[in-house]
């Protein structure tokens, strides 16, 4: 069972639910992800510009979101070909118990910071219909996750996410500037070799498909 009761802390508009997920939830969730995995396995994206992204990526879900020297954009099948594997029960539970809404999410981005992996400023604008949230679940070590408004060199807050967190972003904050300035690389034995994991649960196109995704 996934609930949250405590209502949450609001961080330049997004909603922090601290602490969500049990350490057995998240042991489980990391199994599997492990799964999903050997499916899609992780990959390192490459930017237009032709340089590599510190954190490695795959996904989950009817689309999944790709980069390479083309652009990025979100698609039906890994690089290597395969559909993408359907989005895992617990993650759904996640998003039934925190979105509040009546659509399934399109994609489940999985993203994996190793040592020293940081993700820049950006806003998440590839997705058409913005009134739906985006749910994050932070698993392993601890993030310095940084959220300013919708223009690049405003201001911005900090705050440190950690395992079991989970995070929603609507209203204004859904368009909001946001980023991974750097781990505290080794301050969670949840995953071997360390590193963090963290999901974004997205609803991508305008209308579901089929009923796996009503
Ligand atoms: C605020 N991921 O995958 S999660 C991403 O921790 C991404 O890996 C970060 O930004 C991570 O795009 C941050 C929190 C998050 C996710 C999506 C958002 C914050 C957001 C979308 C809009 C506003
Ligand atoms: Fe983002």
């Amino acid at each position: 069972m996934i609930a949250h009761n405590s209502p949450p802390l609001d961080l330049g508009g997004a909603k922090l639910f601290k602490g969500m997920l049990t350490r057995a939830s998240q042991e489980t969730l990391v199994d599997v992800l492990r799964e999903v995995a050997v499916t899609a396995p992780f990959f390192h994206p490459v930017t237009q510009s032709g340089k590599q992204m510190s954190v490695r990526m795959t996904s989950a879900g009817r689309l999944g979101w790709v980069s390479d020297r083309r652009g990025y954009r979100y698609e039906p099948r890994h690089p290597n070909g395969a559909t993408w594997p359907a989005i895992p029960d617990l993650v759904m539970d996640v998003w039934r118990a925190v979105a509040n809404i009546d659509r399934c999410p399109d994609c489940c981005l999985i993203n994996y910071y190793g040592e020293g992996a940081r993700m820049g400023m950006h806003q998440d604008k590839d997705e058409v219909d913005f009134s739906y949230p985006v749910v994050s679940i932070s698993l392993g070590d601890d993030a310095l996750f940084r959220i300013g408004g919708t223009v690049r060199r405003g201001m911005t807050q900090s705050m440190w996410l950690q395992s079991g967190d989970v995070l929603m972003m609507d209203g204004a904050a859904r368009l909001a500037y946001h980023g991974i300035d750097r781990l505290r690389f080794g301050s969670s034995d949840l995953l071997k070799g360390n590193g963090r994991i963290n999901l974004t649960l997205r609803v991508v196109a305008a209308e579901p498909t089929d009923d796996t995704n009503a």
